[in-house]
C-alpha cells in the first residue's frame, strides 16, 4: 500500500514535470488609475482641461455641457488574455445641484490630455482635447465634444459624493477584451450625461483622486516552446523559434527559461523543452 502511493506520487511527479511546461490560467484582477484624464466644454470650445484638480461630467444649470475623458494603460493584463469583466470607480467630489444618469462609452479617436486648468479649463495649446478638437489644432472630433463607438457600455445613477461605479456590462466587457486586443485603437473612455443640471466633479489624476477601471481576465495559456502555436511542440517550432530570437520581439511561447525576455538565453532551454517531447 505504502510502495503503492510512492508509484502514485512518482507518477504525479513526472506528470507534473510534464505539464511544467504549460503556465496554468487563473482568473486575475487587475485596477488601473487614469493615465490621462481631461474635461471638454461645449460653452469654451477650444478650451482643455487636462491639469486641472478634477474632471466635470454632464450638465450644467446654465445648460452648457461637459465631457469627461479618461484613458487607461492596459500592459498590464497579458496579450491573449480573455477579458470577463470590467468596472470603473470614480471618485466624486461635488454634485452640482440633483446628479442625473451618466453614461460611459467607447472613444474611437486618439485624444491629448493636455495640462490645462481652470473650472472652465483654458485655451488648449497643440495637440490638446477640446470640445472641438481630439488635438487641437491637428484633429477634429467628427462630432463636437467626443466620438464614440454606438454601444453603452454601462450607465450610473450618480446623485451622492464619494465613489460611484458604472458597472460591467457585456458591451463594457467587450470593449475592454478590443482594448487589450489591440493597444493601439484603446482611447478610452467619455463620460456624459443627457440629465438637465447634472453636472458632477470627478476626481482626476492631478487632484490625486484620479478613476481606476477594475478588469477580471484569464490569461491566455502559454505552451513553452510551442512558438507556432498550433498546440504542441515539435519541430517545426524551431523556424518559429528562430525567427522570434531574430524579430528580438517577446513572444511568451519562445521565453522557455520564463525570463521575461526572448534572448539566447532561452535556447537551451527550448533544446531541453524539444528533447523532452
Ligand atoms: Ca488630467
Ligand atoms: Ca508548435
Amino acid at each position: 500500500m505504502k510502495l503503492s502511493l510512492q508509484l502514485l506520487l512518482f507518477a504525479a511527479a513526472m506528470i507534473t514535470a510534464q505539464l511544467g511546461v504549460t503556465s496554468n490560467a487563473h482568473a486575475q484582477q487587475i485596477s488601473v488609475t487614469a493615465s490621462a484624464d481631461t474635461t471638454v466644454y461645449s460653452n469654451a470650445v477650444n478650451n482643455n482641461g487636462g491639469g486641472h484638480s478634477f474632471g466635470i461630467a454632464g450638465i450644467a444649470n446654465n445648460g452648457n455641457r461637459r465631457n469627461m475623458l479618461l484613458l487607461f494603460d492596459l500592459s498590464g493584463i497579458t496579450p491573449g488574455a480573455t477579458v470577463s469583466s470590467a468596472r470603473l470607480d470614480t471618485n466624486i467630489s461635488q454634485i452640482g445641484n440633483a446628479g442625473g444618469n451618466f453614461e460611459l462609452y467607447q472613444i474611437d479617436t486618439a485624444w491629448g490630455e493636455g495640462n490645462k486648468t481652470g473650472n472652465q479649463g483654458s485655451a488648449a495649446t497643440a495637440g490638446e482635447a477640446t470640445w472641438n478638437e481630439a488635438a487641437f489644432g491637428t484633429t477634429t472630433w467628427p462630432t463636437p465634444g467626443g466620438t464614440f463607438f454606438a454601444p453603452l457600455l454601462s450607465n450610473a445613477s450618480i446623485t451622492t459624493v464619494g465613489v460611484n461605479s458604472f458597472s460591467t456590462t457585456a458591451n463594457f466587457t467587450t470593449a475592454v477584451q478590443a482594448m487589450v486586443d489591440d493597444p493601439a485603437q484603446n482611447f478610452g473612455f467619455l463620460i456624459s450625461s443627457q440629465s438637465p443640471n447634472s453636472a458632477i466633479r470627478i476626481g482626476s489624476r492631478e487632484g490625486g483622486a484620479a478613476a481606476t477601471l477594475v478588469v477580471d481576465f484569464t490569461p491566455a495559456t502559454v505552451i513553452k516552446g510551442d512558438v507556432d502555436m498550433d498546440g504542441d511542440v515539435d519541430f517545426s517550432d524551431i523556424p518559429a523559434f528562430i525567427a522570434v530570437l531574430q524579430a528580438g520581439t517577446f513572444v511568451a511561447e519562445a521565453d522557455c527559461d520564463c525570463s521575461t525576455v526572448v534572448d539566447f538565453g532561452d535556447i537551451p532551454a527550448f533544446i531541453a523543452i524539444l528533447q523532452g517531447q
